[in-house]
């Protein structure tokens, strides 16, 4: 028994030495994304560059990863492949992509080394090209279920309030926008946490943990406080009732058909 445990430390050790000592952690796989979360990026059209596009991303159905929509367009001949990635800070009032900082990266991996996509746990949260795939022509269409970001906002892998970004191969910034919210989601739908999440759950044990304000953060309405730690469903007669589970699925669609047609019209 002891043998098999200092087996295993120097195992661990000898892995830990093998890598960069900025290496410290692994992205944990998010599974309890708030069911509905919507959330979309548009690049805004600019004089410097002819680079648009937009970003959607929304919980995938079962609250696993993300379902990512990327739509790309007017990049230019030279300077590729480029690259994109959600930033750690929201784009600043006066569009300056500088002031969005670093990557997206809450286990503090560091960019050293290389994203490898067949490890797509070890890269950066944010390094969405890196876990991917550059784009390589001037245009990039893309669909795809990232494990790694999250939409619910007390997850260290939220991105609904920062920013994407798009790179030239020298890094240079082409362009970037904010995340804005489509659709809140529905934050019943998130299980209860293991001891080690680090956030409060509505469990209506604690009326102060962060749950409500969570939703009525998210969906701006106000129309729900405090009040009622429980995050039970609003009541027919509140104003501010979320959607049926039905009514989100429709407006998960219309994410998608959003992201095609916007695709669409930059082409
Ligand atoms: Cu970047």
């Amino acid at each position: 028994m002891l043998a098999s445990i200092v087996a295993t430390f120097l195992a661990a050790a000898a892995i830990v030495s093998a890598q960069t000592s900025s290496l410290v952690a692994s992205a944990p796989v998010v599974t309890n994304n708030p069911i509905g979360a919507n959330y979309n990026a548009n690049l805004p059209v600019q004089t410097k560059n002819a680079v648009r596009g937009s970003v959607v991303a929304q919980s995938n159905p079962d609250g696993k990863g993300v379902l990512v929509n990327v739509a790309i367009a007017g990049l230019p001949l030279e300077g590729g492949p480029f690259m994109y990635h959600i930033h750690e800070k929201p784009v600043p009032t006066d569009g300056n992509c500088t002031g969005t900082g670093a990557h997206l990266d809450p286990y503090k991996r560091g960019e050293v080394p290389a994203c490898d996509s067949t490890k797509k746990e070890t890269c950066q949260v944010g390094d969405l090209s890196g876990k991917w795939g550059n784009i390589t022509a001037q245009s990039l269409s893309a669909s795809y279920v990232d494990e790694y970001i999250s939409t619910n906002p007390a997850d260290p892998a939220y991105f609904g309030k920062l920013s994407i970004v798009v790179h030239s191969s020298n890094k240079t910034r082409l362009s970037c926008g904010n995340f804005t919210t489509i659709q809140a989601g529905d934050v019943s739908t998130l299980k209860p946490a293991g001891p080690s999440s680090g956030y409060a759950l509505p469990t209506g044990a604690s009326p102060t943990n962060n749950t409500l304000s969570l939703s009525a953060t998210a969906t701006g309405t106000g129309g729900e406080s405090a009040q009622n730690p429980t995050a039970t469903p609003p009541a027919p007669n509140a104003p501010s009732a979320q959607p049926s589970s039905g009514a989100q699925k429709v407006l998960a669609g219309a994410g998608a058909l959003m992201g095609a047609a916007a695709f669409a019209m930059l082409l």
